[in-house]
């Protein structure tokens, strides 16, 4: 991959340029944020980040290349979003893959308008979710919210395509005409050669709602709609994109805290550990 020109040696060191972390090189960095940005459905889940760390932070410190950089301190969502943004834009210029955990899906913009500002391709935009996010029901133009926000994603031109796996509710559903350069995949088996076949060999930044899961085995999730992947699915698919596309970063959110045994958040840091897996 090229990165642009202020990579270059020749370019680098402006005094006022921030020299870049030597150990972020080749590593997966993780990212949280522990503020919602903006949430028009579900139920709130600010504090996530911290909470999947308390559950799951032993998993991405026994990880030999993964390092947590904490959550992002703000104080707003404007400022979150500028952060996650700025932060991510510094992992992969870097040369790190960053992995965000967020509150609200809308976080998910963010980080891949950061990942897009320090790269000279547009990656296809992978998310898992039961949702479409597109906005359909919603005026035009109010699409900056965590049942909007692939609709803008689409209309910015900020993805080379978008393509959804797992779309389950009712919106989902519906016979409405899908938008230019937008693809949905309902897995109906794990025959990933033939279903992602187009995917191959292309840059990735991948998206996972916690609700593209099975409610039945995951029912922590803010949005929660019946049926659904099983993890293992969930978690196989991942090996599968990271081993046959360029997955450049990726992230989580709308994960609730746990009300039983079933450990989302361990499962689902697995699947970012997945993603982000590069071939030695
Ligand atoms: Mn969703």
């Amino acid at each position: 991959m090229n990165f642009p020109e202020e990579r270059h040696a020749s370019e680098a060191p402006r005094s006022s340029a921030k020299p870049k972390p030597p150990s972020q090189q080749g590593r997966r960095v993780f990212l949280g944020c522990d503020l919602e940005i903006s949430r028009r459905y579900g139920t709130p889940n600010a504090g996530i980040a911290i909470y999947v760390r308390a559950k799951a932070g032993t998993l991405i410190s026994q990880t030999p290349d993964a390092c947590d950089l904490g959550s992002v301190q703000a104080l707003s969502p404007g400022e979150a979003l500028h952060a996650i943004s700025q932060v991510t834009r510094d992992i992969v210029l870097g040369d790190g893959i960053p992995l965000l955990i967020a509150c609200d899906h809308t976080a998910s913009c963010s980080a891949l308008l950061g990942l897009v500002s320090a790269s000279d391709e547009l990656p296809v935009y992978v998310y898992f979710d039961a949702h479409l996010d597109l906005g359909r029901n919603c005026p035009t133009g109010d699409l900056v919210h965590n049942g909007g926000f692939v609709g803008l994603i689409l209309q910015e031109n900020w993805a080379e395509q978008v393509v959804n796996i797992g779309g389950r509710s009712l919106m989902a559903r519906l016979p409405i005409p899908l938008p230019r350069g937008f693809t949905s995949l309902a897995l109906s088996n794990e025959d990933f050669d033939s279903a992602f076949a187009f995917l191959r060999g292309k840059p990735l930044y991948v998206s996972i709602d916690a609700d593209v899961l099975d409610l039945a085995r995951m029912p922590d999730v803010c949005c929660p709609e019946p049926g659904g992947m099983s993890p293992e699915s969930l978690i196989a698919c991942c090996n599968w994109l990271a081993r046959n596309c360029r997955v450049l970063g990726a992230d989580l959110s709308e994960l609730l805290p746990d009300t039983g045994n079933h450990d989302g958040a361990t499962h689902l840091v697995k699947c970012l550990l997945a993603l982000s897996e590069r071939a030695s």
